[in-house]
């Protein structure tokens, strides 16, 4: 069948986005690469605080701002000026969806509550990220660890013998951003059928921890003896929490990560293998271990268990004579699932990750080329093209004299009073 290239899945959405910091703004990117026209609505002067924060060059929008806020508008309004909240409630009107990220009872104190948006757009989507559900904690702020730590993350995550660990995939901010995107999809797909909006609230600590299900799954299987394949069995001792389990895998097949070919020097010179049980044979047989195929203390998944630090010291005997790349080209024929560590270096420059628009090169007006990552979601009849960052403000005159039909004079005489 035909395809229109050019069509974008979110063509015609149009979201109205109070988003910052990154949580929020992951969120609105996924959908504005779907095709959805994103206004970042801005805090006239200052803008998104990460536009100024972490800053690799003087003067220019910070990496942290432009990496999450590509191919949206930018407007500045400021929501607690009197004209300013005119213009917010005619762009709430305009808009499907209104995404915010605020501390709890920000929109509320600007005078905008749930109920009041409804009755200026009923159609509207209102959708929130917010640290705690309701509860103890509804109205503390969050960030990104504090999610990690109150989610599940960093208590399951790191040694046995050290502490609780958080890890550098943003799972509190970007994972909630991408379950808040799924909700608000989702409320959309259903006021075709409704004909009304919704309210969407994802908090952080909710989203952390369904990425951490497993391990509320293993709080459980614990009360039914210990956890067998976490490194701590079987000489080591279980307490009643499910505790960090180093590299353990989090699924039925045990895995470890193995040094390979040069780990006194690189840092990232290890490899993950999994010995999962249909490829035994092959993998003893790869590391010199075909001994293993017919002696009982080794050929089955139930005898190797108590002796899986045993079984990865002669793994490693085996990947420490060749580097990580041969290891996978060696094992991935023979069906062993292993993965090299790969350093954010060896990420950027992946030439099947540029190929594939995962990794893109970006110009800006201000910074020239940088790199980012793309849209992970690949859609066969949206394509998503990856375009830089607004500047703070780029856009108002634009958005306010097409989307509301303002005239320039108006917007002039809304500068001017500090609205915009
Ligand atoms: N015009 C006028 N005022 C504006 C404005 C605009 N365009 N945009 C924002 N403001 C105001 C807000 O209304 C708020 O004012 P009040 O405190 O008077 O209500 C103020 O700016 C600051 O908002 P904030 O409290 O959200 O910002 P903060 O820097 O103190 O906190 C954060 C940041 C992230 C901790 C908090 O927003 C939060 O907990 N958000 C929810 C959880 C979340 O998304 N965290 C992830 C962030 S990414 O790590």
């Amino acid at each position: 069948m035909p395809t229109d290239t050019d069509m974008k899945a979110l063509e015609g959405v149009r979201i109205l986005d109070m988003t910052h910091v990154q949580s929020g703004p992951t969120c609105t990117q996924l959908l504005a690469w779907f095709g959805a026209d994103v206004i970042k609505v801005e805090r006239p002067g200052t803008g998104d605080a990460t536009r100024g924060q972490l800053r690799d060059l003087p003067d220019v929008d910070s990496l942290y701002f432009t990496m999450l806020n590509h191919n949206k508008r930018s407007i500045t309004l400021n929501t607690k000026h009197e004209t300013g909240q005119a213009i917010f409630t005619r762009l709430i009107e305009a808009c499907d969806v209104l995404v915010e990220n605020f501390a709890p009872g920000a929109l509320d104190r600007m005078g905008f509550s749930w109920e009041r948006i409804q009755e200026i757009n009923p159609r509207i989507v209102y959708a929130s990220v917010k640290g705690f559900g309701p509860g103890p904690y509804e109205e503390c702020k969050v960030y990104e660890n504090v999610a990690q730590c109150t989610g599940g993350g960093a208590s399951t995550t790191g040694f046995d013998d050290g502490p609780p660990t958080v890890t550098g995939a943003q799972i509190g901010d970007s994972g909630t951003g991408l379950h808040l995107a799924l909700g608000i999809v989702t409320a959309l797909f259903q006021r075709e059928r409704s004909g009304h909006g919704q309210r969407v609230v994802c908090a952080m600590q909710d989203s952390v921890l369904n990425l951490c299900r497993v391990k509320l799954r293993d709080q459980q299987r614990l009360a039914h003896g210990p956890l067998t394949e976490y490194p701590q069995y079987p000489n080591g001792t279980f307490g009643d929490a499910t505790p960090r389990s180093g590299n353990a895998s989090g699924g039925g097949q045990p895995g470890w990560i193995v040094k390979c070919r040069g780990w006194e020097d690189d840092p990232n010179a290890y490899i993950y293998v999994i010995t999962q049980a249909a490829a035994f044979n092959a993998l003893a047989r790869a590391i010199g271990r075909a001994d293993w195929i017919d002696d009982p203390e080794w050929n089955t998944p139930q005898a190797r268990l108590p002796k899986l630090d045993r079984m990865y010291e002669e793994i490693e005997r085996w990947t420490k004579t060749k580097d990580k790349f041969e290891v996978m080209e060696t094992l991935n024929p023979l069906n062993i699932p292993c993965g090299p560590v790969l350093s954010m270096k060896e990420l950027a420059n992946e030439p099947s990750l540029r190929a594939t628009g995962t990794v893109v090169e970006v110009d800006h007006p201000t910074r020239g080329p940088y790199l980012t990552v793309g849209n992970p979601i690949k859609l066969s009849d949206s394509p998503a093209e990856v375009t830089r960052s607004p500047l703070l403000g780029e856009h108002t005159d634009e958005v306010l004299q097409t989307v509301l039909g303002m005239t320039s004079a108006e917007t002039e005489a809304a500068r001017s009073e500090g609205a915009v």
